[in-house]
């Protein structure tokens, strides 16, 4: 049906007066996008169930990766370009008088993730069907995403977004798979035929129901699976439960407690919160998830210990690292595995990533939560740490020290790092200086004890969606120059070297660059009615909200940057527009000021008339993938400015580097890895070194007054959060960040950074100068980011971790 242009035209038209009984002229873009949907669904049908099959007759190992988020963006241009028609259909679609992007904008963008962790899962899914690698997604089908942030009065105000309001074509409901998982209960122990057997009675029995939907590989017909779970009350239900009356207004609470467990995505938080709630989804996936894989591996009919063999899972970040003690479980009681059979298939089953190292963040579970929860669970657990330690006692001769340093559970709680750690055969960084990190210091005593596991699998991004969805005329541009092997074989694109000077081509990118500017600039008009000059330099930072991602840094000194202004109007400044999107987790009071902040110093810059041509400051509410996809094609500037040693990677670097725009950066993450092939004449670099962060940690040497009291563009700034004036009117201040500075001891060294970070917009001003210059340098970073394709990282991940084979002939 996607043959050809003429043939799409008829289909379309058919299957809209079938599907909605109405004439074609009547058709509204929602109608023209739910069509389209079908459409490809009808296409990929076959694809999908031989892919299936196939997997199933070859009967090799097979990847699952379970995540508590897939931040997987809109699905209807990503999958007409994996299906090479995206161009034919946009074609056909205009001769019938309809608009592609119109269509796609009626899309809903599924939120289901906070940021980085989520959205890697997602590149890397469409990089495994791309290479026609046999791995799947597994998680949980929320049916609200990340809140919906709406800007009021310079506030975040958080809305519930309930992306499945117009339902989702590219699911599928797979009911006859549905799984039960229970909560809940008393376990009671019996010895039969010198075994014990354990039983787990007065649960609470919910059902997992699955959703498919289809990871289309680019340019092939594999379609791998993306899972997702639902929670439904359990059997029948007039099961007695905890707290039953029989009466049907408490039943129907009861209906509504149990489906809560996949209702709403957490948004992380300033710090890990041991919610009950968030213990449960945690559970419910990797029971459902575990449940679903061994029932594929039954119908193989082979021993359990080859469990290995077929099937690998990999946990993203320990949020599901349940999977190791609910394996144990279903090896030992279902399966009738010894514990020490159970526990190496699992060694040879899990592996796992880690994506911080803000010690913060790490999960730690109250051991009473776990305990009522999940009591078989906690056995297994308990019995692991016991024997985990008794290893350690042994290895260490006692060293008390080191022991409660690796223990799993200690004091009262269960830490999930080394529960993953301990059980899985693999554990790996995502960049390299937060794989070093993590060997020297995070996980020193790990890594010491076993230092074959440590491993590091540098972030990726899909260059499908962030470049050739996102900057589809900057694709053909390179596409023009270069050929189009670098599609397939994205390492290519530093072919593009050869033509940083060539003029002709010069001209081409700055062309696409002001096309893009243009687009964004016409966004900000239309939600903000703000006008941007896309003559200035467009300088984003697009983000999670969080201390350490230093958006306060990039405020300061915008504010320093209009004092000069005002200081000296004729000042010789290159015009600058500042752009920021960021989400702040609805409890994190610090962050939520720091937007407010943001859009405090936007409505005095903007309202400025005597700045109008030098500088404007725009905050775009609601960042998600589908305003990404807008915002980064549009960017000369690219902030990541996190204190060194504290950004895991980032990925929205790669993003931005992809696109063109040139990077502003600390030693950070995989800013390191950018850095050391662009070199300084590529990419400005400023601000502390990770050991450097490490050592004033250490020491205790660094005191924010002593830069406060000496640099007067830094108290003029720090004075200006409190006091009256160009920022803050009369009893409205910023008292809180002020204090996060100065009186906390400015744990992310934003003072310290001050200068550094203000000589490195200086460079970028005198660079932006200089147009052919900057567009070579932009050229190059386009020229050297096929290294950060996913497909690359994927490749690593399939060959070093996971052990499987692609079907590619
Ligand atoms: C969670 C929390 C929760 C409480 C305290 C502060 C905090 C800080 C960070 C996080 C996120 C943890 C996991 C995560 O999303 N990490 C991100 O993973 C990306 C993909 O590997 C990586 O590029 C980012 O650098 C990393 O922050």
């Amino acid at each position: 049906m996607f043959d050809n242009k003429e043939c799409f035209k008829e289909m379309f038209k058919k299957e809209l007066v079938s599907q909605l009984g109405k004439p074609i002229s009547d058709a509204t873009d929602a109608d023209v996008y739910n069509i389209l949907g079908l459409l490809i669904r009808e296409r990929i049908g076959q694809d999908w169930a031989e892919t299936n099959q196939r997997l199933k007759d070859n009967k090799a190992r097979q990847v699952y990766y379970f995540s508590m988020e897939f931040l997987i963006g809109r699905q209807l241009g990503n999958n007409l370009l994996n299906l090479g028609v995206l161009e034919l259909v946009r074609d056909g679609l205009q001769e019938l008088g309809f608009d592609l992007d119109a269509a796609e904008e009626e899309e809903s963008d599924p939120g289901l993730g906070n940021g980085g962790l989520g959205r890697l899962a997602a590149c890397f899914l469409d990089s495994l069907a791309a290479q026609q690698l046999p791995g799947h997604g597994c998680g949980i089908r929320y049916r609200y995403g990340l809140f919906e942030q709406k800007i009021v009065d310079g506030h975040q105000v958080e809305l519930p977004d309930y992306w499945l309001q117009r339902g989702n074509v590219w699911e599928v409901c797979r009911e006859d798979k549905k799984v039960e998982v229970r909560f809940g209960g008393q376990v009671h122990m019996s010895e039969r035929d010198g075994q014990l057997h354990f039983e787990l009675s007065g649960f609470e029995s919910i059902w997992a129901i699955p959703f498919d939907i289809p990871v289309i590989g680019s340019g092939s017909s594999h379609v791998n699976t993306l899972r997702l779970w639902s929670a439904r009350p359990g059997k029948g239900s007039i099961k007695p439960y905890t707290g039953y009356d029989g009466s049907y207004y408490n039943y129907l609470n009861y209906y509504r407690s149990v489906e809560s467990v996949s209702e709403f995505l957490y948004p992380d938080d300033s710090e890990f919160e041991g919610k009950l709630l968030r213990l449960k989804q945690q559970y419910f996936l990797c029971s459902a998830g575990l449940q679903s894989i061994l029932r594929t591996f039954d119908k193989l009919e082979l021993p359990i210990t080859s469990l290995p063999d077929k099937a690998a899972i990999h946990i993203n970040d320990t949020h599901p690292a349940l999977v190791i003690p609910e394996l144990m479980r279903i090896l030992m009681d279902e399966k009738h595995c010894s514990w020490e059979e159970a526990w190496h298939i699992t060694r040879q089953t899990v592996s796992y990533t880690n994506h911080t190292t803000l010690s913060e963040a790490l999960e730690k579970w109250p051991i009473t939560l776990v305990k009522q929860l999940l009591p078989r669970i906690y056995m297994i657990i308990e019995e692991l740490n016991k024997r985990f330690c008794a290893e350690l006692l042994e290895c260490y001769s006692g060293d008390q020290q080191r022991i409660s340093q690796l223990a799993i559970i200690y004091g009262d709680q269960i830490r999930m790092a080394n529960l993953a750690i301990v059980g899985s055969y693999s554990v790996n960084g995502v960049a390299s200086l937060h794989t070093e990190i993590l060997k020297k210091r995070e996980m020193k005593a790990f890594y010491e004890l076993y230092p074959a596991r440590f491993n590091n699998k540098t972030n990726g991004i899909s260059h499908r969606r962030w470049l050739m969805h996102a900057n589809p005329d900057l694709s053909r541009l390179i596409t023009e120059v270069i050929g189009s092997r670098w599609i397939t074989q994205p390492q290519e694109m530093i072919g593009l070297i050869k033509y940083a000077e060539d003029q002709s081509f010069i001209e081409r990118v700055r062309e696409v660059k002001r096309i893009n500017k243009l687009r964004l600039a016409k966004y900000v008009q239309d939600k903000l009615h703000i006008s941007i000059d896309p003559d200035s330099i467009f300088d984003v930072q697009a983000k999670r909200l969080h201390a350490y991602k230093r958006q306060l840094l990039n405020v300061l000194h915008m504010m320093h940057v209009y004092n000069q202004l005002k200081d000296n109007p004729s000042a010789d400044i290159t015009p600058r527009t500042f752009l920021f999107s960021a989400k702040a987790a609805p409890g994190y009071y610090l962050a939520k000021n720091i937007i407010k902040l943001i859009n405090t110093v936007a409505d005095t810059v903007n309202r400025d008339q005597a700045v109008r041509d030098k500088m404007k400051v725009v905050f775009l509410e609601n960042y998600s993938v589908s305003l990404a996809e807008k915002l980064i094609p549009a960017a000369d500037v690219s902030e990541q400015i996190s204190t060194a040693g504290k950004e895991a990677s980032g990925t929205g670097n790669m993003k931005f580097m992809m696109n063109g725009a040139l990077t502003i950066g600390t030693l950070d993450g995989a800013n390191v890895e950018m850095y050391n092939m662009l070199g300084d004449d590529n990419m400005f670099l400023f601000g502390l070194r990770a050991e450097q962060v490490m050592m004033y940690n250490q020491s205790g040497e660094y005191s924010p007054w002593q830069i406060y009291n000496v640099d007067s563009r830094v108290k003029e700034v720090m004075d200006q959060l409190i006091q009256p004036g160009r920022f803050c009117s009369e009893g409205q201040d910023f008292e809180s960040v002020y204090q996060s500075v100065l009186h906390h001891q400015d744990e992310f060294f934003v003072l310290k950074d001050f200068d550094s970070y203000v000589e490195a917009h200086l460079r970028i001003d005198l660079a932006y100068g200089n147009p052919n210059d900057w567009l070579k340098k932009s050229i190059l970073n386009i020229a050297h980011s096929g290294k950060f394709s996913s497909d690359h990282t994927i490749k690593q991940y399939a060959s070093d971790i996971w052990n499987i084979d692609s079907f590619l002939l």
